[in-house]
């Protein structure tokens, strides 16, 4: 099982599509392994986008993503990366096809709804950036069974 990391960004959390967009991870079988909300800090977010840190959006980017708090999720499943970030869809919502998640509800690149890890290294250090090992639970769902064929079930 693979975890990876959720953001509901604040345009979702103003918007409340919150519930709206879990439902559809929850129904296409990724299970809640953690689930919070927080205020991000610069502190949380130079980390978290460290990787755009030179852009000249980064400011902006920072201050949004401190507008409101946000709802963090680890959701876990069989290949639960590579899933969340293809019903997320790309990263400019305009681009994003229908029936994604940005590709749905998003009009922008900046607020474009939700985070989702990149990779499953990207995914490791995510959750365990925002979740204490104490915060993320395992458990098997009531449909585990349903929603696998056998020899999937320990991938
Ligand atoms: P993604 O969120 O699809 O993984 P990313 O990691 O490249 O995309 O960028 C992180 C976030 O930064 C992205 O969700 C929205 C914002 N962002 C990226 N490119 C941007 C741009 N050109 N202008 C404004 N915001 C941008
Ligand atoms: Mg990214």
């Amino acid at each position: 099982m693979e975890r990876t990391l959720i953001i509901f960004k604040p345009d979702a959390v103003q918007r409340g599509l919150v519930g709206k967009i879990l439902a559809r991870f929850e129904e296409r079988g990724l299970q809640i392994a953690g689930m919070k909300m927080e205020q991000l800090n610069d502190d949380m977010l130079q980390e978290h986008y460290a990787h755009l840190r030179d852009k000249p959006f980064f400011a902006k980017l920072t201050r949004f993503m401190k507008s409101v708090p946000v709802v963090l999720a680890v959701l876990e499943g069989v290949e639960a990366v590579d899933i969340a970030r293809k019903m997320c869809g790309v990263t400019n919502s305009r681009e994003a096809l229908p029936g994604t998640i940005r590709g749905d509800y998003g009009m922008s690149v900046q607020s474009n709804v939700i985070h989702a890890s990149d990779s499953k290294e990207t995914a490791k250090k995510e959750v365990a950036r925002f979740f204490a090992a104490k915060e993320l639970f395992h458990y098997e769902r009531a449909d585990f069974h349903t929603v696998y064929a056998e020899d999937e079930r320990n991938k």
